[in-house]
């Protein structure tokens, strides 16, 4: 079976599920070898606010295989860096050791390393698990399970970014992870997941594919990991991805922080918790579908060349939402060597390398990679191009 339905929430169990989005039929954004579609619908959770997709499919076909490397962006590098400074601060033992959830090509592992900590990574997709172990960061190959997880030692600190939203089972993801953490050091679970808050608001529709099964405010996730008993300690909204956040949870005794019950207060008076805001979210969607393929159907009249920059999975998310495809589009752009060559699954727009920019010289670039806006503008400002930004809304710069 490629797929399951969702039949209840994922974080509180309840079966009060309201669809609230329907945007058809789309293929894999990341599955380069098929274009077969398969159903976006998200609801909402009415008890716990949890929104999450109404399709779970089976993880083997999305991850045994990820082109993502999370090292290509100098942005998300430095994010690690900072990270790994902070959790090495709220630690303060000596020489801990990190085990990173998905560990990607071990991008944060390295950073961890540089602050002294040992590392270890799992990770499911067997080219990014060899990338791992030729940077000796020390890794298992598999999903986080019973499995895997008996495999490791006790640790001070588990992290896992960009991972909890891909995940259908989180109770027992939680659980394994918890008891995993030391009990001398008091030892610490860190999670970072896009804001469901920074979606809404900034019109981040493209962030809604097959891989993210949820989308979190942070009440939901204080329900969660209260109700397992490794209560979130502390909450900080960070800009990483168009706006995460990053929860910090722990089963021994650790003071909770005021930033908990603060950002709980925020999201209510912010009527997060009420079905009516994402009525006005869907709404929001129907400018940038309407905008976005007439500029570039305009452009395109006017003989003018745009090519795409940064094949991410929520560029190729857009295009096939837009329905935009390579009448419009030369080429995308995209650094990942894993992606060069292919084609973009249902928009069927050629990915190349960075020297294309220089052969092609387009009029227009299209930032697909949008949260990376700063760093994909630096370096091609010499091409002289003028640039699409197409969230929040569609922008020339
Ligand atoms: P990027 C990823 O989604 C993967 P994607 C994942 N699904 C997830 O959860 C979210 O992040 C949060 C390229 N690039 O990071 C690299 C350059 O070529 O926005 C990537 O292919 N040169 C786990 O795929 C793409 O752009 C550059 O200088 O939507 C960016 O993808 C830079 C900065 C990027 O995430």
């Amino acid at each position: 079976m490629d797929y399951k339905k969702v039949i209840s929430c994922r974080c509180c169990g309840s079966n009060n599920l309201v669809k609230y989005l329907d945007l058809g039929e789309v293929p894999l954004a990341n599955n380069f070898n098929s274009s077969k579609s398969y159903p976006i619908e998200v609801l909402l959770c009415m008890d716990c606010s949890l929104s999450m997709l109404s399709i779970v499919v089976n993880p083997l076909i999305l991850y045994s295989s990820y082109p993502y490397h999370s090292s290509v962006s100098e942005t998300f590098k430095n994010h690690c860096g900072e990270m790994a400074k902070t959790i090495k601060d709220i630690l303060g033992t000596p020489n801990p050791l990190v085990c990173d959830i998905a560990a990607n090509d071990g991008c944060l592992l390295e950073q961890f390393r540089k602050e002294g900590f040992y590392t270890l990574g799992v990770e499911p997709a067997e080219n990014l698990a060899n990338e791992c172990e030729k940077k000796n960061l020390g890794v298992i190959h598999g999903f986080w399970d019973s499995e895997s997880s008996k495999r490791i030692a006790a640790c001070d600190v588990i992290t896992a970014t960009n991972v909890f939203a891909h995940v259908d089972d989180i109770k027992t993801f939680v659980n394994l992870a918890k008891d995993k953490l030391r009990c001398f050091h008091k030892g610490i679970m860190v999670i970072e997941v896009p804001y469901l808050d920074n979606l809404l608001n900034y019109v981040q529709f493209d962030t809604i594919y097959h891989e993210h099964l949820s989308y979190f405010l942070f009440k939901p996730l204080d329900v969660l990991f209260k109700s397992l008993g490794i209560p979130i300690f502390r909450v900080e909204k960070i800009p990483i991805h168009g706006g995460s956040l990053r929860i910090y949870a722990c089963p021994y005794e650790r003071p909770i922080e005021d930033s908990v019950e603060h950002l709980l207060m925020e999201e209510e008076n912010s009527n997060l918790w009420n079905l009516n805001t994402y009525k006005d979210f869907s709404e929001n969607i129907e400018f940038i579908r309407e905008d976005l393929p007439f500029l570039l159907y305009s452009l395109n009249e006017e003989g003018k060349k745009v090519m795409g920059y940064g094949a991410s999975a929520k560029g190729i998310s857009l295009l096939n939402y837009c329905e935009i495809d390579n009448e419009v589009i030369h080429s995308i752009v995209d650094e990942t060597p894993d992606k060069q060559g292919k084609r973009t699954p249902g928009s069927d727009i050629p990915i190349v390398p960075f020297d294309a920019f220089e052969k092609e010289k387009p009029d227009f670039i299209l930032l697909l990679a949008w949260n990376f806006k700063d760093e994909l503008i630096k370096k091609t400002k010499h091409l002289g191009a003028k640039y699409i930004v197409p969230i929040p809304q569609v922008e020339i710069l």
